[in-house]
């Protein structure tokens, strides 16, 4: 029969910043990592990427296109947004074998168009939230909720990016690194959600938006191969850190968060020196902010006080800083103060509540 019907959804979902790094892979086709860890995702308005996805039986040779940012990209066979594409199309197809009256969207071809709110260049986590708006918006045209859940969503979003399935969940997300050889267990789950804590804020200081040196994904891959002291960070540092921080979140202790987040930053960051050759990620600026922060919470502490404020880096020179609301302005006033000159984007992000539907 002839349908006039449009299935199409648009769905958007946030980047998220890790205050427990994931780095380093055990499959690096199935994305499981070497470690479990732990992110904030952070505020729409500010930093998403939002997915349109239209099916429609007419839609042929090939028949399937994706454009990001208005550009064509190629869907490569081999390749990840390929496996993402045919997982969703899995879960849709045992819904229709259940269900004869719905419609066979499974055979239908598709149109994929994303776009981020943010310079994709400003060294931030665009494939995480990218990814993740792709699975969530195919989730919505698919109609698969609530039959799979976001856990089991977040499973296909990791074979996009690992740092992906950490973005379908709002506020403070564990990806649990599981077992299996078959990554069954490694997926995302929540820590606690958006309002639990949220005087919690994040400053985005950046400071190069070159293109960075190391991908990520050949990065890690070095670290894996040669990194001595990565095998501790496997083993001893992180595992006692997830449990730590989760309970620091949960009590909503800023000072043990900050200490947390901060040793796990400069941990990351001694591995990437540890791998040979050494992969630098942070820059003089990127240190000179490590400084600072550590000297204010220096006096704040001499002062009888708790921390002020919290910074975490990524694979690039950008700053993430996290501070409780009361002490936004006082940061702020301090990065303006010691870097005249430097072009930040300085907007404190609330954190948000999760990928969602336009
Ligand atoms: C993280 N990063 O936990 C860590 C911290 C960068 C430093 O996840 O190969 O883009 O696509 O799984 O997720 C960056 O790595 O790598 C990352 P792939 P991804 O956020």
């Amino acid at each position: 029969m002839a349908s006039s019907t449009i299935y199409e959804a648009t769905c958007s979902a946030p980047v998220n910043i890790a205050v427990i790094k994931y780095w380093g892979k055990r499959d690096t086709s199935l994305i499981l990592p070497t470690n479990d860890s732990l992110s904030v995702t952070l505020d729409q308005d500010h930093l998403r990427s939002v997915t349109t996805a239209r099916a429609d039986p007419s839609f042929s040779s090939p028949p399937e296109r994706l454009w990001l940012n208005g550009v064509e990209e190629e869907i490569k066979s081999q390749g990840r947004m390929r496996t993402c594409i045919d997982e969703m199309r899995k879960l849709r197809k045992g819904l229709e074998d259940k269900d004869d009256k719905l419609p066979k969207l499974s055979t239908y071809g598709l149109r994929i168009c994303s776009e981020n709110n943010f310079p994709t260049a400003a060294g931030l986590a665009s494939s995480a939230s990218g990814f993740a708006a792709l699975i969530y918006t195919l989730a919505s045209l698919y109609e698969l909720q609530p039959a799979v859940s976001t856990s089991h969503l977040s499973r296909i979003a990791r074979q996009g990016s690992g740092s992906a399935c950490r973005s379908l969940f709002g506020g403070f997300v564990a990806w649990q690194g599981g077992e299996t050889t078959d990554g069954s267990d490694s997926l995302a789950v929540e820590v606690a959600p958006q309002e639990h804590w949220s005087e919690l804020q994040a400053l985005i200081c950046v400071v190069s938006d070159a293109k960075k040196g190391t991908p990520s994904t050949a990065g890690m891959q070095r670290t894996v191969a040669t990194s001595p002291l990565l095998q501790h960070r496997i083993r001893e540092v992180v595992p006692a850190r997830m449990k730590d921080i989760s309970q620091a979140i949960k009590a909503r202790d800023f000072n043990r968060f900050a200490e947390i987040t901060m040793a796990d930053s400069n941990n990351f960051h001694a591995t990437c020196l540890d791998t040979s050759p050494p992969i630098f990620y942070m820059n003089d600026v990127s240190r000179a902010i490590v400084q600072l922060v550590e000297e204010v919470n220096r006096a704040s502490e001499e002062a009888g006080k708790g921390k002020i404020v919290a910074y975490t880096y990524d694979a690039g020179p950008n700053a993430v800083l996290y501070a409780p609301k009361e002490n936004v302005s006082l940061v702020l006033g301090l990065i303006r103060h010691y870097f005249p000159n430097a072009d930040f984007d300085d907007t404190f992000n609330l954190l948000s509540s999760g990928a969602n539907a336009s």
